[in-house]
């Protein structure tokens, strides 16, 4: 998309600060982050938002999970034997649900506690 600012972070054409990529995704702080560790989880292929997945979208998503549960382990935020530790993984979906940027993004957010539910 042209004018999708994720899509031109993910092409460069913005500067950010990646932390892995690979051929489906590209992961980078958020610019106004919430927490110690926040980071943006977002498919190089543009789509809207969870409101306009399709079922071909499939395989992207589950691998956003799936990067997102390295990056807990590999940032050191696993939730430990005893469930203490962990991560809050965050999709807003429309407006009203806080969603600000019209190109899917999963939120990984860590390094403090978080309360719930959510404001
Ligand atoms: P959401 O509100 O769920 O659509 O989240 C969008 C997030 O994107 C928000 O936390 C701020 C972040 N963001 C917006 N523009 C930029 C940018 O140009 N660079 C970076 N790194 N993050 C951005």
């Amino acid at each position: 998309m042209e004018d999708c600012i994720f899509c031109k972070i993910v092409r460069k054409e913005i500067p950010s600060r990646g932390v892995y990529e690979d051929e489906l995704v590209y992961v980078f702080h958020d610019i106004n982050p919430v927490a110690p560790t926040h980071l943006l989880v977002v498919p190089k292929r543009h789509i809207v938002g969870v409101q306009s997945l399709e079922p071909e979208d499939r395989e992207v998503v589950g691998h956003m999970f799936y990067v997102a549960r390295k990056l807990g382990e590999e940032l050191g935020y696993a939730p430990n034997e005893e469930l203490a530790g962990g991560y809050r993984l965050v999709f807003n979906v429309g407006k009203d649900a806080g969603q600000s940027v019209f190109h899917l993004h999963l939120h990984f957010i860590a390094g403090r506690t978080m309360g719930w539910p959510p404001g």
